[in-house]
């Protein structure tokens, strides 16, 4: 099968960061042709720093890369179509699907939509929708916690990967050039928006019993770290010490890289979907700041996701994880001593969670199973 992915970036990096991590999967682990057509490649080039911005058509991991501009080049379309949350497909691009339609080789065009926890989800996942006008129908394919949606992204041996990095730790530090932590420090990564509370978190931090180490990749956090930490100018390489809290400032990483780092971290806050995902398979506590939507529509999606994953936690931690993640989300004060009373148990449940996650089939093994059917 040949395949087409379609992404536009919207903003940010959960969109490409998602289309790019299918695309290496369906090309490295089953051999299939990808080409993906993505909108904007300085965002891609920022998670797969060896992709050029300038050169329309490339070739990385296996993954045919184009410019998708406008006009829109003749192109003979794929077997299977992705279009990435509903980006809409050129109109050239359907006329070539009719086209491959007319000579009775229907494409599989699918509809890839965000990740939610909703139980929902289990409805909506495989629908189709016929084209008003064409003889086309596209089908709705959903991400999700549960064996009756599409699934999370999870190559073939991410888990033991992350097993063997895990127990190699004081290597993976050395070898990525970062200080090996001692025994008594906390290691924390930061990846979340700009609106995040996090003035009382390096409040509680600094004066934290324990010392703390905080790892920022460069981007959203340096704007409330200026403030929080009253600095006019922070960069990669900044290294900031006050009380316990040691503040360490790191390029924005290669996807893989940023993968493995959360692999190393006691505890990771991550945001949108895609390293949301990832904290989850780093089997290591998370807090997440879920991306922002209009009308506040976005605090269903974290009360659906709060509750799943706080099922089976005892009552005191649940509650604990429940109220951080509110507070962080809605920018307030946060209780940091109180939450972290709990890493033990939120370390064994991530890991419990984690291992429930991978015993239901991975998306892209669902996705193209989908398509074989159709
Ligand atoms: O960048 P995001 O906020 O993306 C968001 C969400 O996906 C949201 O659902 C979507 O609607 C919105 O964009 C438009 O957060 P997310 O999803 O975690 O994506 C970040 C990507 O960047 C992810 O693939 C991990 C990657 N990354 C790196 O490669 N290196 C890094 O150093 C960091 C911090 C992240």
């Amino acid at each position: 099968m040949g395949w087409d992915l379609f992404c536009r970036v919207i903003d940010n990096y959960g969109d490409i960061g998602f289309c790019w991590r299918l695309s290496r999967q369906l090309t490295t682990e089953y051999g299939l042709a990808v080409r993906l057509w993505v909108d904007d490649l300085t965002s891609l080039q920022r998670i797969c720093p060896s992709v050029d911005p300038h050169q329309t058509s490339q070739q990385r991991c296996g993954v045919q890369i184009n410019h998708w501009i406008d006009p829109f080049p003749d192109v003979v379309a794929a077997d299977v179509v992705i279009e990435a949350y509903g980006c809409e497909l050129p109109e050239k691009y359907i006329q070539a699907m009719l086209s491959s339609h007319s000579r009775s080789r229907q494409p599989v065009w699918i509809n890839l939509e965000y990740l939610s926890a909703e139980s929902w989800v289990e409805e909506y996942h495989r629908l189709c929708s016929p084209h008003p006008r064409l003889p086309l129908t596209k089908y709705f394919f959903f991400p999700g916690f549960t064996a009756n949606t599409g699934g999370l992204l999870r190559e073939k041996n991410l888990l033991a990967q992350r097993d063997n990095t895990q127990q190699n730790g004081a290597n993976w530090w050395s070898q990525n050039d970062l200080p090996i932590p001692d025994e008594t420090e906390t290691v924390i990564s930061l990846f979340c928006y700009d609106t995040a509370p996090i003035s009382n978190l390096l409040e509680a931090w600094t004066h934290s019993q324990t010392p703390i180490r905080c790892i920022i990749p460069e981007g959203q956090a340096l704007n409330l770290l200026r403030n929080g930490l009253n600095r006019s100018a922070l960069k990669a390489g900044h290294v900031i010490r006050q009380g316990k809290l040691t503040v360490q400032i790191i390029p924005f990483l290669p996807q893989e890289q940023y993968d493995q780092l959360l692999w190393m971290c006691d505890c990771n806050f991550v945001r949108g979907e895609d390293s949301f995902v990832r904290a989850q398979w780093a089997a290591r506590p998370l807090v997440w700041q879920i991306y922002p939507q209009a009308d506040n529509a976005h605090y269903a999606k974290l009360e659906a996701f709060l509750n799943r994953y706080s099922q089976t936690l005892v009552e005191e931690a649940s509650h604990a994880f429940r109220a951080f993640h509110h507070d962080w989300n809605k920018g307030e004060r946060l209780d940091w001593n109180h939450f972290w009373k709990y890493h033990t148990v939120f370390r064994q449940h991530a890991r419990i969670w984690s291992n429930q996650l991978a015993a239901i089939s991975d998306l892209t093994f669902n996705l193209i199973e989908f398509c074989k059917r159709q």
